[in-house]
């Protein structure tokens, strides 16, 4: 008997998406290190993400960033990856890496921007109706520099045109998720700024579009928990990208920075019905390994969301209600802190034993040889990277 045993079922549920660009090389607008064995092409990303779900079962699918993950055939690409053991998953859009875009995407003043930006949208779309995916995941860096600069309001209203033509393109199983970013690259203000912005967006839109939370993308400070729990109380979350920050968009390894922000996130989840795949919230990473190894990287940050979810699905939710509603400050308070400071690892390991699955995913990889493999085989052609 563990203290897994208890939870074993919801724990079951849980499915992590990985991003395809997590295994390229990136870094800092000072420097991007290479990396012996980063992929060179998105077959290669896969693998690589096959790697993680093969020793930790978190891990069923990928996700894609068009232009990055370009390919002929994507029908083909489906198949690879589902021989690999994976699926396809959310389909990210890019309209920030283009000299057009430079005074915005969707928002932009001339029609023909926008038209260009919702054209790339149709193809991520096309894209989806091919590999089965379900969610185009839409981020724009549109925004101005300096007051005045642009006109905040009309630039709303060119915003919710231009996604009502991307929503109505969408097939009757494909979701819209509207991800939200306080600053960067913009810095005096930023078109979908807030998680408010994104769901009038998205509740004038339809039920097919929801809000994407990206953990990073926040003030300092900002209650991140709430904004779960009132967007999954409002049915507009659709998905999460995971990592961890110190001071902005670090994108750093998801519960590194504050793993108790982590667990509280992953209780409001849970108290959600977040894990239950039927209620259609995709919990996603979107990080870059600048400095660590790409692939233990992403083994790291799988386990640490399956720990603080563990973790949050042992609150005695009973007692913290009975505690909550007679005004035991304390008692309740204790009762949540008590599940936080179990330690679930040994559990975790059994659990994974009991699947066939390494008991430590982090040794069992470097002990596989699979890092040296790649290391030795993948030579000539060009690494892949945040942006290329
Ligand atoms: C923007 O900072 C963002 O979080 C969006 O999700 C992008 O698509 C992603 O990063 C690219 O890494
Ligand atoms: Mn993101």
């Amino acid at each position: 008997m563990t203290v897994i045993d208890d939870i074993a079922t919801e724990l079951d549920q849980l499915a992590i998406e990985v991003p395809s660009w997590a295994y390229g090389n990136s870094g800092t607008r000072f420097k991007v290190f290479a990396t012996p064995g980063t992929p060179r092409t998105v077959h290669e990303k896969i693998a690589d993400a096959a790697t993680v779900h093969e020793l930790t079962g978190l891990a069923p699918s990928v996700a894609l960033h068009i232009p990055w993950d370009r390919v002929d055939d994507y029908g083909a690409l489906a198949s690879y990856a589902a021989d690999h053991g994976m699926k396809l998953g959310t389909v990210n859009s890019n309209t920030f890496q283009d000299d057009d875009y430079k005074f915005g995407s969707l928002t932009h003043s001339d029609a023909m921007v926008r038209n260009k930006a919702i054209d790339h949208m149709y193809e991520c779309i096309d894209i989806m109706g091919v590999t089965g995916s379900r969610d185009l995941k839409i981020w724009l860096a549109d925004g101005t520099n300096y007051p005045g600069q642009g006109d905040m309001r009309s630039r709303q209203d060119r915003l919710q045109d231009s996604l009502r033509k991307v929503y109505d393109r969408l097939g009757e199983n494909q979701r819209l998720v509207l991800e939200y970013k306080f600053f960067e690259p913009a810095f005096y203000h930023t078109d979908v700024p807030d998680w408010g912005t994104s769901y009038a967006h998205c509740l004038q839109l339809g039920e097919k579009a929801l809000v994407c939370l990206d953990t990073g993308h926040h003030a300092p400070g900002t209650n991140i928990e709430f904004i779960v729990a009132q967007l999954i109380r409002l049915g507009k979350l659709g998905s999460f990208d995971f990592n961890s920050r110190f001071y902005a968009d670090d994108d750093l390894i998801v519960g590194s920075a504050d793993p108790f922000q982590l667990f509280r996130i992953m209780a409001e989840v849970v108290r959600g019905g977040g894990l239950d795949p039927a209620n259609g919230i995709a919990l996603m990473l979107d990080q870059c390994h600048n400095l660590e190894e790409k692939i233990p990287g992403q083994i790291r940050s799988v386990l640490n969301v399956q720990e603080m979810t563990a973790r949050a699905l042992l609150i005695d939710r009973p007692a913290l209600t009975a505690a909550q509603e007679s005004g035991d400050v304390l008692g309740a308070n204790a009762l949540v802190m008590d599940a936080f400071y179990t330690d679930v690892r040994p559990g975790l390991a059994a659990w994974r034993e009991a699947k066939g699955l390494p008991a430590d995913p982090m040794d069992a990889y470097r002990a596989s040889g699979y890092q040296d493999r790649i290391n030795t085989e993948r030579q000539g052609g060009r690494q892949a990277g945040w942006g290329a």
